[in-house]
């Protein structure tokens, strides 16, 4: 476990400890649901299913410049969202709602899903894998919309820091692709180079070439308050 898991799991029990008797009466109070569309801004990428979640500020699925939690690997190198969605749902005093799109999101596609929110559990975070690539994530953590009814705010791509950019077919998981004559290998390459940072793209070192490249930000995030 890193120091980063640690750290968040001591915050976490200290505030199920301490939420335990007001719980109830912070999830009356945090009624709001906010629908939140996603628009794939790269011209040659595809986002794995779109994993979000609304919660409190005690809880980050991603910090940039520390490791990546075992759950985020999982999800920025194979595009599982189970495990991080499973260690989420295991903290309900400080993450209210996960949910995630299915299948892929291509260049320049929307997807949308809604999120009970507000109240303490005043952020959303969202993650997705980016393919073909070895281990980059589309990241997100912000505030809800409080005071106004919609917010647009973009979404950069980061490396998740737990796989060598190999660029190669053996190592990327999806679905056929061109370069690969096929689907995508999804073997794990390791050689992880340890903190979670911006994403560097498709350089062409591998089976890629460098029209599946991209520049930030990668994702239009638009969270809109329901009435
Ligand atoms: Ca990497």
């Amino acid at each position: 476990m890193s120091r980063r898991m640690t750290a968040l799991t001591t915050t976490v029990l200290a505030l199920v400890l301490v939420g335990q008797g007001t719980h109830d009466t912070v999830l009356a109070q945090a009624g709001s649901r906010y629908e939140v569309r996603i628009t794939n801004l790269t011209p040659g990428q595809s986002f794995t299913p779109i994993l979000g979640a609304t919660h409190s500020g005690g809880v980050s699925i991603f910090v940039p410049g520390t490791a990546a939690s075992p759950e985020l690997r999982i999800l920025a190198e194979e595009g599982g969202v189970a495990p991080l969605t499973a260690a989420l749902n295991a903290m309900p005093a400080s993450v209210m709602e996960v949910t995630a799109t299915a299948g892929l999101t291509g260049p320049g596609v929307t997807r949308s899903f809604t999120l009970m929110g507000g109240g303490t559990y005043d952020r959303l975070s969202l993650a997705a894998m980016l393919i073909p690539t070895n281990d980059a994530f589309m990241g997100l953590d912000t505030a809800l919309p409080m005071g106004s009814d919609v917010k647009v705010v973009y979404a950069y791509a980061y490396d998740a820091g737990t796989e060598v950019n190999d660029e190669r077919c053996a190592s990327i998981p999806g679905p056929s692709f061109p370069e690969c004559r096929g689907p995508g290998g999804g073997g794990v390459a390791g050689r992880g180079e340890g903190a979670v940072v911006i994403s560097s793209g498709i350089l062409g070192v591998g089976d890629f070439p460098r029209t599946r490249d991209w520049k930030n930000p990668v994702a239009r995030v638009v969270i809109h308050l329901l009435p």
